[in-house]
């Protein structure tokens, strides 16, 4: 009797401790502290808030508790009949108005900080995309496109738990094996120890801008500019995702938010500039028919292929085939148009403000004549320029003198 007494005892004293290999883990668990002074607010407001509930839960389920034991039926207690106690009454609806007030307070103080604008140094722009995030910084004029890294992308198609080293032997994930799904073709650059206000809105349809480490999260809506901002301190390499469920692919579109120094910020926005600027020269040159479809075979791969597959095959009964596909095989206006606006309705998205130009001329031309499609054709950067434009095609040819005064357009590729 005594040892099965003493088993029991042990037995529950070892599932008593089960749960202290999870308190190893209590840093994964719980909210981070992230690395601005916000996020380090919001995390002691949280922690200080969890504080208060914990407290309230031992003491409530403690009187509970200890009241049934002392009193319950085998000692022989009799219930008390007494009804209305206008003391307790007034102590049970006091006591927790006092506790709400005394979190109220400090609460709205950090919800007040959160929102208040004023002092900002710099303004980025950022817009959410079926699966993409563009960015446009204000100040500067830089603006790209932020997408899920193409080799991850590849890797995901294989199935979420691939060996990525075995998926990919002759890939290099510069290490990033641990991001798997986390990691984007161009990251969003920001100085540390600036104000950066973040304006958030949507092209399609509802996302959310969320990254942890900078207390950051909201709405991307159509139509509608909500704001937010962070003040870094610490350089290094801050990682979100969308937070929305914005769709069959929304678990695919991360955030990778790098903070640098301010020199080296200042480096990267002038390095993009010309790279925006040489991108959008590209348009106004002609190009070798093999240039474009070397080109068009990088951008099919970090933008189409995921959909479209490898070998242009497609998925039957979900994305056509490229390979002899009558839209990339005839006539070329259509070709141009679906790519550039998409087909409503179904998951071909409108790539006109995604690619570039020239991004577009190669694709197109690369689909073309690959796969077995051999048209032979080439479609010229200028060509997509001039209908963008809203200038017709055939007159493109001789207006690069006029072109090349408009503003410059997005690209998303030769930016990185
Ligand atoms: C998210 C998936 C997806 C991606 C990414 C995608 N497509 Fe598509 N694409 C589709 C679907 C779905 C259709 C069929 C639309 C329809 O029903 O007409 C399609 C149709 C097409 C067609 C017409 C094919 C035919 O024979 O009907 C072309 C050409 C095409 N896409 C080119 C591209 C190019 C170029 C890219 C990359 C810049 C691209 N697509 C990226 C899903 C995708
Ligand atoms: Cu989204």
């Amino acid at each position: 009797m005594t040892s099965s007494v003493s088993r029991w005892a042990l037995l529950s004293l070892v599932l008593l401790m089960l749960p202290l290999g999870a308190w190893a883990d209590w840093g994964a668990l719980n909210m981070p502290r992230g690395v601005t002074q916000i996020s380090n607010e919001v995390y002691t407001l949280h922690m200080r808030i969890f504080y208060v509930c914990v407290a309230i839960g031992v003491a409530v389920f403690g009187v509970m508790i200890v009241s049934m034991y002392l009193h319950r039926k085998s000692r022989g207690v009799k219930p008390a009949d007494f009804h209305e106690s206008t003391t307790v009454e007034i102590v049970w609806t006091v006591v927790p108005l006092i506790i709400l007030i005394a979190m109220a307070i400090p609460a709205a103080r950090v919800l007040i900080k959160m929102e208040d604008f004023s002092d900002s140094e710099m303004s980025i722009k950022v817009t959410g995309y079926q699966w993409r995030w563009q960015y446009e910084y204000l100040d500067s004029g830089v603006s790209f496109y932020s997408q899920l890294d193409a080799a991850h992308n590849q890797a995901r198609q294989q199935g979420a738990d691939v060996d990525l080293a075995k998926a990919f032997p002759g890939t290099s994930f510069h290490g990033e094996e641990d991001v798997y799904l986390r990691q984007v073709d161009n990251e969003l650059v920001v100085p540390v120890g600036k104000k950066i206000r973040f304006l958030h809105t949507a092209a399609d349809v509802i996302h959310s801008w969320w990254v942890e480490d900078l207390a950051v999260k909201k709405d991307a809506i159509p139509g509608f500019i909500n704001e937010n901002w962070a003040l870094i301190e610490k350089p290094g390499i801050y990682r979100g995702k969308c937070a929305e469920l914005c769709g069959r692919d929304h678990g695919f579109m991360p955030i990778v938010v790098r903070a640098v120094p301010q020199e080296e910020f200042d480096t990267w926005i002038a390095d993009k500039k010309v790279a925006m600027a040489a991108n959008a020269a590209q348009a106004d040159r002609q190009w070798a028919h093999q240039q474009l479809v070397a080109n068009g075979k990088q951008v099919y791969e970090a933008n189409c292929m995921s959909c479209h597959q490898a070998e242009g095959q497609g998925i039957p009964g979900m994305f056509p085939a490229i390979a002899g596909s009558d839209v990339a095989t005839g006539n070329i206006d259509t070709h141009v148009d679906t790519v550039m606006n998409g087909v409503a309705g179904t998951m071909m998205s409108k790539f006109s403000q995604v690619l570039s130009d020239a991004d577009i001329a190669a694709v197109i031309t690369y689909q073309r004549n690959a796969f077995g499609n051999d048209t032979g054709d080439t479609v010229q950067p200028l060509h997509i320029k001039s209908l963008r434009m809203g200038l017709s095609t055939d007159k493109g040819a001789d207006l690069p003198g006029k072109v090349a005064s408009m503003p410059a357009l997005n690209s998303n590729t030769g930016v990185n």
